[in-house]
Formats: structure tokens, sequence, C-alpha cells
């Protein structure tokens, strides 16, 4: 066995550990974020005070010919936003205000179409196809596994199903997901830029992107999550095992899909406690970074990842069957 198995081995464990102990070991997350009192974030990038998604759609329609805003991406107002939760994990304190400029932010993740695109347009291999190897969780066992040959066109593997075109593309690196947005002209989110869009406008102490519940008025899932018993039953009521078709569960205020659920996103951000978040950080062997906004695996009784403030972490080289990502841009790039 090569150092790069033992490593994947070692990380697979370590995922395994992070999903049903270290975050989830009988802990029952409290939904209210507590953020209470803090009421709007948000200000246009010409200075005016937004506090409701129908004060932002009407700037947005006054202001269409100063701002060139890609169809497929939304302005993310900036402002002062408060970022964790003190009812959820340990991860996710201490609550912080921080400011965040304006930003575009695609609005759906990135598709296996998209990423497709991409190949054909510039040859490139990722860093699973060079591996020769991606992670991938077995139904069948409950466990984690190491799957020869899975792809982001066969996340699974080659006996597996081949990915959707209109799923988010999956088992891409940091480094091929880096590389994919490099072309696109575009770059991560860092985790606070996710969690303020993720948050929206006047929704923003929920614990949710669009809301209070995962199921509301008991019938309508608003995310692709793990439903049933995490890990032995998924009863699949949100209609997914795995992957969904991006867009399928509906948008938050900013008019994002998927913030919750679905698959976990990468972003820019080394892994750290909140606590460290304004120190200088020394890249390690065991640096990792951040995911944001939950999976097809994620249950209530477990991380509860699809929450607004949830973080997870991988390292860089992993490629993984329920992590995808999205793009942004900073808005200097909208201004005539
Ligand atoms: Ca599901
Ligand atoms: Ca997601």
């Amino acid at each position: 066995m090569n150092i790069l198995n033992i490593n994947k081995i070692a990380l697979i464990v370590s995922t395994l550990l992070f999903l049903n102990i270290i975050n989830c070991s009988n802990h029952d997350v409290n939904l209210n974020s507590n953020l209470s009192g803090y009421n709007g974030c948000c200000y246009t990038p010409d200075g005016k005070k937004i506090t409701s998604e129908n004060e932002f759609k009407s700037w947005l329609d006054e202001n269409k010919m100063n701002y060139k805003i890609p169809s497929e991406m939304s302005l993310i107002l900036g402002g002062e936003t408060w970022i964790g939760s003190e009812s959820g994990l340990a991860n996710e304190k201490p609550v912080f205000q921080t400011k965040v400029q304006p930003f575009l932010m695609d609005k759906k993740m990135v598709t296996v179409a998209d990423f497709r695109t991409f190949i054909e347009k510039t040859g490139y291999v990722t860093e699973a196809e060079k591996f020769g190897d991606g992670v991938v969780f077995d139904f069948e066992q409950s466990n984690w596994v190491l799957v020869p040959n899975a792809t982001w066109e066969y996340p699974q593997g080659p006996s597996g199903e081949k990915a959707y075109d209109n799923h988010p593309v999956t088992m891409l690196s940091y480094n091929d997901v880096v590389e994919y947005l490099s072309w696109v002209g575009k770059r991560l989110p860092t985790e606070i830029e996710w969690e303020h869009a993720a948050r929206g406008i006047s929704l923003r102490d929920n614990p949710y992107s669009w809301g209070q519940e995962l199921l509301q008025n008991d019938t309508t899932y608003m995310a692709n999550t793990w439903n049933g018993v995490f890990p032995i039953m998924n009863t699949i009521d949100d209609g997914y095992l795995t992957t969904s078709p991006v867009g399928t569960f509906g948008t938050n205020q900013f008019d994002l899909s998927d913030m919750g659920g679905n698959v976990w996103e990468w972003t820019s951000d080394w892994y750290r406690s909140y606590e460290e978040y304004n120190q200088p950080y020394t890249i390690n062997p065991g640096s990792q970074k951040v995911l944001r906004g939950g999976s097809f695996l994620c249950h209530t009784s477990y991380c509860h990842g699809y929450r607004v403030s949830a973080r997870s972490y991988t390292p860089i080289d992993n490629s993984m069957f329920h992590l995808g990502f999205r793009g942004v841009k900073s808005v200097d790039n909208i201004l005539d």
C-alpha cells in the first residue's frame, strides 16, 4: 500500500469520525441561531440600506442599467454580518460580527454539464483521475470507502450511475475547482461570504437559508438531505438518495439554490477555530479547507450540516462524491 492510500484511508477514518462522533455524539442542535435583535444586514454598492427582499428587488430593477450582473449570478449585498451560532456545534462559536464587501455569487452550483464543457475545451485531467480513486459512502455497508476510478463523470465508480448533466459536479479536489473557476474568471467564496449569502436579507437569524423548517407545512422538503435514520436507513422522502438537479428545492432571498443540502461546497478558507480567525495562518500537513452547506448525507441527528452556520472540512487533495462548488466574483467587476 502506498503512502497516498494510507493517507486517504486515514482521511476516510477522520471523515467518519467527524460525521459520527466529533460533531454529533448525542448533540441536540438548538435551531435558534441566537442572532435575535439583529435586523437586516445589507447595503447596496451605492450605499442604500436594504432590509427586505422586496426593497432589494426594487433596487435591482431601478439599477439594472448601472450594474452588469451576469444572469447566472446574484448580487450579494455587503454590510455588517453576524457569523456563527451560539447554539450550534462547538466549531460554530463564538458568534462574531464582521464586514462583508458586496460580491456576485453563482445562483446554482457548478453542474456536470458545466464541468464537461471545461474538460472538452481545456483537456484538464482531474486529481481523482490522476490518483486513481475517490471517496464514496457505501450505502450497503454504511461506511466510507475508496472507490477505484471514481471520477466527476462516474462519482460512484465505473460500475455506478453516470453523473447527470443537471446535477452538481462532484469528485473534484480543491485544485480542480480552483482551476475551473479561474477558467471562467471566478473564485471560490470565503466561508464568511458563503454564510453571509446563505443568511439572505431579512431571515438572517433562521437556521436554514430558506427559513425555519426542513419540512414546510409537513409536505414540502426544502433541501436534499438524509431522511430516516443515519447511517443505516434512508427513506428518501425528499426524492433523492444522492445528488439532485441543481435548483430543485427553491432559492433563498438572494436567489441562491442548494445553500443547504444536495452536496457540500468548497470554500477558499483554511479550517480553524473562529477564535483564531484574525491571526496569521501557517499552512501545515494537517491543514484542511472549510466546506459549507451540507449534503444528501446530512441528518438532523448528526452534523446537521445544512444549517447556514454549519462547518465541515477536508484536505485539499480530497475528491468526494458529496462535495461540489460554486463561484463568486468581487463586485468591482460589475460596475460600469
Ligand atoms: Ca435525500
Ligand atoms: Ca449545498
